[in-house]
């Protein structure tokens, strides 16, 4: 089933040069580009996107990373998205990530996982409604 799903290149993303490696996997997976922005986010939309992370201990110091610079958001659309997406990315901790995922090649933090994937469809109908409204 065709799916829309909300990507996140994070500031690390951004920093580290790598917007067109990301963006190449997803594409050259099958998945087509249906919106995207490079921003910088204020706190509040940092709260609003991270809903379910408020509360937990772990969230102030990922409200600094994610509001540290100018991220890249993406719509990206095609058959299972937000599954096909969420694979691509592998584990959060980019340590333990396997091997020829997004994170498990680039990353090596917990925090600085370079990208974000909603987690169902659900979720990316709420968060596209965040990021892009009127999409
Ligand atoms: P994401 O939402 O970014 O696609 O990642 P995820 O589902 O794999 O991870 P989630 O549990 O939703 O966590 C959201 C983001 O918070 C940071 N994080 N830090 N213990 C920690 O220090 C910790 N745990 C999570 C990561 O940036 C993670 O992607
Ligand atoms: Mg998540």
């Amino acid at each position: 089933m065709t799916q829309r799903t909300l990507v996140l290149l994070k500031p690390d993303a951004v920093r580290r040069g790598l917007v067109g490696s990301i963006l190449s996997r997803f594409e050259a997976k099958g998945l087509s580009i249906a919106a995207m922005e490079l921003r910088t986010i204020d706190a509040g939309l940092a709260d609003q996107h991270y809903a379910e992370h408020v509360a937990k201990d772990f969230y102030p110091p990922l409200r600094d990373f994610v509001t540290s610079g100018p991220l890249v958001a993406v719509v990206l659309e095609g058959d299972e998205a937000v599954e096909v997406v969420r694979a691509l990315n592998g584990a959060t901790d980019g340590r333990k990530a396997a091997p020829g995922t997004i994170r498990g090649d680039f990353s090596l933090s917990n925090r600085e996982n370079l990208v974000h994937g909603s987690d169902s469809a659900e979720s990316a109908a709420r968060e596209i409604g965040i990021w892009f409204p009127g999409l």
